[in-house]
C-alpha cells in the first residue's frame, strides 16, 4: 500500500508539488511505477504535477447531447415521481437501493470482498483486503482514533482509522449511512479492520462538464419567502425588472418560494401575508411580470407547501393558478436539462444535519458542504435527523448521474465553489435576516442572484441590496 508522504517525497525529490486528486489517484491504484510515469510527463516549467499529466487519465464528458434536446428537460423529479410513503419495509428497500447504487460507483476503485468473506474465510487475516459499507456507527475512542462500524448485505465488522495516518482528516468527516469502501488489513482475531484508505463513491477524477454549444443565459435563485414581513420587495422588483431587459432565459428557483404557515412558533406575526393560497398568488403575480421567453423551473423547500418528507412532491395546482405557461414545478431534488446542461437543484435541508456532524463546517461555507455531498454522492446521507426523508424504491437523494451544476439554497448565504469540473452554487435569498436567524447567528446575504453563460459555465454574482446600483443587463 503507498503511503501519502512517501508519494509527495517522491515529487518533491524532482522539485515537484503533487496535486491532492494526484495522490489519491495513485493510492487508489496502488501502482508505484504510475508515479514516474506521472513525472515523465511534466514539462519542465511546470511545478505541480496534476491530473492532465496522469497517463492514461482523459478528462471525459458524459454521453451525448443532440440538437435536437428541448431547451428545458426535467431529467428526474418531474412532477409526480414522488409516492406517498406506504409501508416501514419501504426503508429497507431504500437502504438497500441506496448501497447498491453507491457501492457499484466505489466497486470499480476497489476490489471489494462481502465482510462476511473475511471471518470465514482465512486467507484475509492480517493480509490487506477491501470492504464496501454503509456508516452503521462511528465514534472517537478514548485514545482519539475514529471507530466505524460498516455494514454490507452480509455482515458488520469495526474499522479502526488510526488518529496518526495521514488520511485520518477524511475519516473524521464520516456520518452516520454514508456508503464508502476501506482497505486495510484485519487484525489476527478477525475483530478489527485496520484502514490504510477511504473510498468514497466521489466524482470521477474524468469528469469534464458539458458545455452549451450555443448562447443561453440562466440565473439561479433561492429562498424567495414571499409572505414574510422579511421579504425584501424592493429589491425584488429592481431584480425583476433588470431581468426583463436582460438576455436572461432560463430562471431557476431552489425552493422556499414562500414563507409558508405554521412553520416555526410564532411565525403568524412575521407574516404579512397570512393565507398559504395568498403567498402563492403573489409570487405568480411577480413571477407572470417577467418576459414570458424566460423558463421559471419552481422546486420547494421547507417553507412550501407539501410535505417535507424528500423527495419533496411540486407545489400542487391549487397553489398554481397566477402562473403562466412559462413556470415548470418541479419536486426537490430535481436534476434539470438547461441548453443540455445538468442543474441539480436540492432546496437544502440537510445542511442543518451536516454542519453539526462535519468538523468545520458551517452556515459561512455553504459551498465547502456542497463539496461533502459530492464526495458522498448524496444529497443527504444520515437518516434520521432533521431532514426527513420519505423512503421508496430508489433513493432520489443519490448524486447520479453527475450533474454540471449543484444548486441548493436554504442556508440563505451564498456561496459559490468548483469540485472536479461540478460548480457549486448555493443561491442566497430575498429574505433579510430574520429574528430565529439572529438568535442562531446567521447572517444572511440577501438579494443577489448567480448568472451563468451556458457556453462557459462561469458564474457571476448580480446584487440587488437597495444600496448597491442595480447591476448592468447581461
Ligand atoms: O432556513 C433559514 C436559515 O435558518 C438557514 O440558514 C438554515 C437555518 N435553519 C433552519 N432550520 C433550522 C434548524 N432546524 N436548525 C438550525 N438551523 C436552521 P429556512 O428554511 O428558510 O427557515
Ligand atoms: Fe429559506
Ligand atoms: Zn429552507
Amino acid at each position: 500500500m503507498l503511503v501519502k508522504s512517501a508519494i509527495i517525497e517522491r515529487f518533491l525529490d524532482e522539485k515537484l508539488q503533487v496535486h491532492p486528486d494526484v495522490i489519491t489517484y495513485i493510492i487508489e491504484r496502488d501502482d508505484t511505477s504510475l508515479i514516474d510515469r506521472i513525472i515523465e510527463r511534466v514539462p519542465s516549467e511546470c511545478l505541480v504535477a496534476s491530473l492532465c499529466h496522469v497517463p492514461g487519465l482523459c478528462l471525459s464528458r458524459d454521453g451525448f447531447r443532440f440538437l435536437g434536446d428541448p431547451e428545458i428537460e426535467v431529467v428526474l423529479g418531474r412532477e409526480q415521481t414522488a409516492k406517498p410513503i406506504d409501508n416501514v419495509g419501504d426503508y429497507v428497500t431504500y437502504f438497500n437501493n441506496r448501497y447498491t447504487t453507491l457501492s457499484g460507483i466505489i466497486r470499480g476503485r476497489c476490489n471489494a470482498a462481502p465482510i462476511e468473506a473475511l471471518f470465514r474465510n482465512d486467507r484475509y487475516t492480517q493480509e490487506e483486503c477491501a470492504i464496501i459499507g454503509m456508516i452503521a456507527d462511528i465514534r472517537t475512542t478514548a485514545n482519539g482514533h475514529r471507530m466505524a462500524q460498516l455494514e454490507d448485505r452480509t455482515g458488520t465488522i469495526n474499522v479502526l482509522f488510526n488518529r496518526a495516518h495521514s488520511e485520518f482528516g477524511e475519516a473524521e468527516k464520516l456520518v452516520h449511512d454514508e456508503v464508502v469502501g476501506v482497505k486495510g488489513t484485519l487484525s489476527s482475531e478477525k475483530t478489527l479492520l485496520f484502514a490504510d484508505h477511504l473510498f468514497r463513491p466521489d466524482i470521477p477524477f474524468s469528469h469534464q462538464p458539458y458545455m452549451s454549444d450555443r448562447p443561453g443565459k440562466v440565473a439561479l435563485i433561492s429562498d424567495i419567502h414571499v409572505g414574510s414581513n422579511t421579504f425584501l420587495e424592493e429589491e425584488w422588483l429592481s431584480f425583476s425588472d433588470w431581468l426583463s431587459d436582460s438576455e436572461i432565459s432560463y430562471l431557476l428557483i431552489a425552493g422556499d418560494m414562500v414563507d409558508g404557515i405554521g412553520i416555526y412558533p410564532g411565525q403568524e406575526h412575521e407574516l404579512t401575508l397570512p393565507n398559504i393560497y395568498e403567498q402563492y398568488d403573489r409570487l405568480g403575480e411577480y413571477l407572470s411580470d417577467l418576459p414570458s421567453r424566460i423558463k421559471i423551473i419552481c422546486a420547494p423547500g421547507n417553507h412550501d407547501v407539501v410535505r417535507g418528507a424528500e423527495p419533496q412532491p411540486a407545489i400542487p395546482e391549487q397553489f398554481r393558478k397566477k402562473y403562466s405557461k412559462n413556470c415548470v414545478f418541479v419536486e426537490n431534488p430535481a436534476m434539470v436539462s438547461v441548453q443540455g446542461v445538468k442543474v441539480l437543484m436540492y432546496h437544502g435541508r440537510s445542511y442543518d444535519d451536516l454542519i453539526g456532524m462535519i468538523p468545520g463546517a458551517s452556515y459561512e461555507e455553504s459551498d465547502d458542504i456542497m463539496i461533502e455531498m459530492l464526495k458522498r454522492r448524496h444529497l443527504s446521507p444520515s437518516y434520521g435527523r432533521k431532514t426527513p426523508i420519505a423512503a421508496a424504491t430508489d433513493d432520489r437523494l443519490v448524486i447520479d448521474p453527475v450533474p454540471e451544476i449543484l444548486h441548493t439554497g436554504h442556508v440563505h448565504i451564498l456561496g459559490v465553489s468548483h469540485y472536479r469540473g461540478v460548480l457549486c452554487i448555493n443561491a442566497g435569498t430575498w429574505q433579510s435576516q430574520t429574528t430565529f436567524q439572529k438568535q442562531m447567528n446567521i447572517n444572511p446575504t440577501p438579494a443577489k442572484a448567480v448568472v451563468l453563460d451556458l457556453m462557459t459555465l462561469k458564474p457571476v454574482i448580480c446584487d440587488f441590496m437597495s444600496t448597491e446600483p442595480t447591476p448592468e443587463p447581461i
